[in-house]
């Protein structure tokens, strides 16, 4: 057996079958190139789905990281620690917000910003005990805890991991006369993605998001953007939401942030909203830790320079211009997104997106299918217009030949 077929063969005899990998077995990478134990190189046009903006072996990233790793690189948060004022401040700094409340995993952030609106609507709007009602979208992906996925609607998420957690409203996503009716006096919040990740690059409808913060304002609900996959440079801004000029009341945040390094996450709001919580009411053992601190500072130092959003706008022209050009050619349905990041719907009899994955894969090329015919395209921001010259013309030949 060759080395890539065992290494695959040991993971699947000891390992949850929660996943099906492409069939490559990575051993390094760099910038946006990563190495298969066969010594073979691809180019990685998934980028962690977001987490790895910055590329793979960041100089900075890794500079920050090891210079953390030799002073300190955990404290718990019963003590305080010489990094965290500073991520702190410079996180609420980039978001326009007063106050954060750190988590690591995405999904943990989403948990954090449900209990944040649920406590603020009973201590600040006045709903009444236990009756609090947040309002989600139709193909949702938040995470994958069991709170989360009660709000889910996709079967693959859901089902055998009943019951579920009350308290959810799912509306189309895109819909805003749906969503002002499903809008009473016990709801705390609306929370949606500005751009739907996991449905396939799904971009709302020009003054939908606008929409929702006027509904919100108008009814005393909270905004929660969960910008886990669409913030930080991904679509050419910081945030999604600032394509239509909207700020939300908070933003959950994740992926990126830890520079594809290590998990952090974070919920960042105003005082009103965040500073509802007293000690022991919400936390984390590794929740705002020295590294993890560290490492976001740099991940925030590098997005206050602009250059990564830029990138974003510009090469993300130019996928998109490309990309249309294949629409044309009858191997291509749809192509959705914004910046460097597409969902790209196959013509069925072109194969399957799992089929596409795996001929891009063969010519060197990764990216990632969604629900069945969609391929999912979003590069580090750091990668160059030669080498996504080079991951385009893989697809068209896969495509068109
Ligand atoms: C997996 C999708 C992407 C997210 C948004 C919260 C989370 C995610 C908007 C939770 C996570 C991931 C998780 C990953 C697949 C992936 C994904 F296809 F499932 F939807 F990126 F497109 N909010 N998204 O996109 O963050 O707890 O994972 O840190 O394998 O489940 P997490």
């Amino acid at each position: 057996m060759s080395t890539t077929a065992s290494a695959i063969a040991s993971a699947e005899a000891h390992s949850a079958h929660n996943y099906h990998p492409l069939p490559l077995v990575v051993a390094s990478a760099d910038g946006a190139w990563m190495t298969d134990v066969e010594g073979r190189r691809y180019l990685d046009m998934l980028a962690g789905y977001s987490a790895l903006n910055f590329g793979h072996g960041n100089r900075r990233l890794i500079d920050a990281a090891k210079a953390q790793l030799e002073r300190v690189t955990l404290t718990s948060r019963a003590f305080h620690h010489d990094r965290f004022a500073d991520f702190c401040t410079q996180l609420t700094e980039l978001c326009g917000m007063e106050m954060v409340l750190p988590m690591n995993t995405g999904a943990e952030a989403v948990e954090t910003a449900v209990k944040t609106a649920r406590k603020w609507g009973y201590r600040v709007k006045g709903v009444p005990d236990n009756t609090a009602k947040i309002v989600v979208a139709a193909d949702n992906f938040h995470g994958r805890t069991t709170t989360v996925i009660s709000f889910s609607t996709d079967p693959d998420a859901r089902a055998d991991f009943g019951p579920y957690t009350p308290g959810f409203e799912i509306v189309p996503y895109g819909d805003l006369a749906a969503m002002e009716a499903a809008l009473t006096d016990n709801t705390v919040a609306v929370l949606i993605e500005p751009i739907q990740g996991e449905a396939g690059v799904l971009v709302p409808p020009p003054g939908y998001l606008a929409g929702v913060r006027r509904l919100t304002t108008e009814r005393n609900v909270l905004f929660i953007a969960d910008e886990i996959q669409s913030g930080l440079g991904r679509t050419g801004k910081t945030f999604a939401c600032e394509h239509e000029g909207v700020v939300p009341d908070m933003y959950v945040l994740g992926k990126a942030l830890g520079g594809g390094v290590v998990p952090v996450s974070a919920v960042v709001s105003s005082r009103d909203v965040l500073g509802v919580y007293r000690p022991g009411e919400h936390g984390s053992t590794f929740g705002g830790n020295p590294l993890a601190c560290a490492v976001a500072l740099e991940v925030i130092a590098m997005l206050r320079t602009g250059e990564y959003q830029q990138r974003a706008t510009e090469l993300g022209d130019h996928l998109h211009h490309e990309l249309g050009l294949l629409t044309g050619s009858g191997a291509v349905e749809a192509v959705r997104g914004r910046g460097l990041w597409a969902g790209v719907d196959i013509v069925p009899a072109h194969g399957t997106g799992r089929e596409i994955s795996e001929k891009l894969m063969d010519r060197g090329v990764l990216v990632k299918d969604t629900h069945g015919s969609t391929i999912r395209i979003a590069p580090p921001l750091v990668i160059s217009k030669e080498d996504l010259d080079w991951g385009l013309d893989q697809l068209r030949t896969v495509l068109v030949g």
